[in-house]
């Protein structure tokens, strides 16, 4: 309980945003009144400001109306204990951690548009795995933009493990075949991959992704055993819709293995709509497992629904 305390706490630090606006706004609404018709037309206002999304907020609006209508809900306030417990409910005790390579290095692949956050959330990865006693080697195939490269390496030498990166403007595959084979030659635990940013109707660049995730897994066995989406969390709409087209345009219909294994959705702490953690996952069941609340490497959480809830209905301070 303490650890979810702790985390109950950063979390509410890096929600401030959206509590102002999503729940204190929906304490304030709902406190000393009844819940009838017209409360709830403006809870569900709230929820689309937060940004929870036009489907989960109709689901919860009518199972809401639903025990209104049983009276099993009265009062305003009871409103605010229903959408916690439903949107808890949301997550099944589904894999949130990184799936591990059975043996040899775990690979994991991080994607998304650019600015993002990709780069930054190597290194909170990095810094995350390391604090776990992991050995962790990066490899910078972001060849494309000018600076890219010396970005990841400075995050690199603060956290003390070692990049490996090709040429600017080269082919990010072979960057990510020198990695893998250094990966499997020096057996590290973890290889994270840092991509390019690109757009998920850039054809020529979704094949370049393709292609770096080939010679990843003929190096290594089921790699990248976690391909990752960075979204930024102030992109509120636009991130659901870029989970979803990634997702697809990784092949997420082809099978299991295929598509996006999970999200670390950045920037949480910048933006009142904190409500698209719960949209992406209605609308793409990929699962958020990491969460970013800063620009340093130590402003990472891994995703944990019960706290997020907890945070996003917490009283403020
Ligand atoms: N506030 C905040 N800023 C972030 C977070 N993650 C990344 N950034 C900032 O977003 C900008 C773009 O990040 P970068 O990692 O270079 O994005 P990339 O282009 O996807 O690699 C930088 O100014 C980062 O400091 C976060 O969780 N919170
Ligand atoms: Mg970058």
């Amino acid at each position: 309980m303490a650890l979810l305390r702790s985390l109950v706490s950063t979390l509410k630090k890096g929600l401030q945003k959206t509590q102002a606006v999503l729940t204190m706004d929906l304490r304030d609404l709902v406190r000393g009144r009844v819940l009838d018709d017209a409360l709830i037309d403006e809870i569900r206002a709230r929820l689309l400001k937060g940004d929870v999304g036009p489907k989960t907020t109709d689901r919860l609006i009518e199972g809401l109306r639903r025990d209104v209508k049983e009276r099993k809900l009265t009062r305003g306030e009871d409103a605010i204990e229903y959408l916690k417990r439903e949107l808890s409910r949301q997550w099944p005790a589904e894999e949130r951690g990184l799936r591990r390579a059975a043996s040899g290095p775990t690979v994991v692949l991080v994607t998304g548009v650019n600015g993002a956050g990709k780069t930054t959330s190597v290194a909170k990865l990095c810094a995350l795995l390391r604090s776990q006693g992991h050995s962790v080697l990066l490899a910078a195939c972001d060849t494309f933009r000018a600076g890219a490269v010396r970005q990841l390496e400075i995050w690199a030498e603060r956290l003390g493990v070692s990049v490996v990166k090709g040429q600017q403007g080269g082919d990010p595959a072979a960057v990510a075949f020198d990695a893998a084979a250094a990966a499997a030659a020096r057996g590290v635990d973890f290889l994270v991959v840092d991509t390019a940013g690109r757009l998920q109707t850039q054809d020529p660049l979704m094949r370049q992704l393709a292609k770096i995730r080939g010679v990843l897994a003929r190096r290594i066995p089921g790699a990248p055993h976690e391909t990752l989406l960075v979204l930024d969390a102030t992109a509120g709409q636009n991130a659901l819709r870029q989970a979803e087209e990634f997702n697809k345009a990784l092949g997420a219909e082809s099978g299991p293995g295929a598509g996006l294994s999970g999200i670390f959705l950045a920037k949480l702490d910048g933006t009142a709509k904190g409500g698209i953690v719960v949209a992406i996952h209605e609308a793409t069941r990929v699962p958020v497992k990491f969460i970013g609340t800063g620009e340093t490497p130590e402003d990472v959480e891994p995703f944990d629904p019960a706290a997020f809830v907890e945070a996003l209905f917490a009283e403020p301070a």
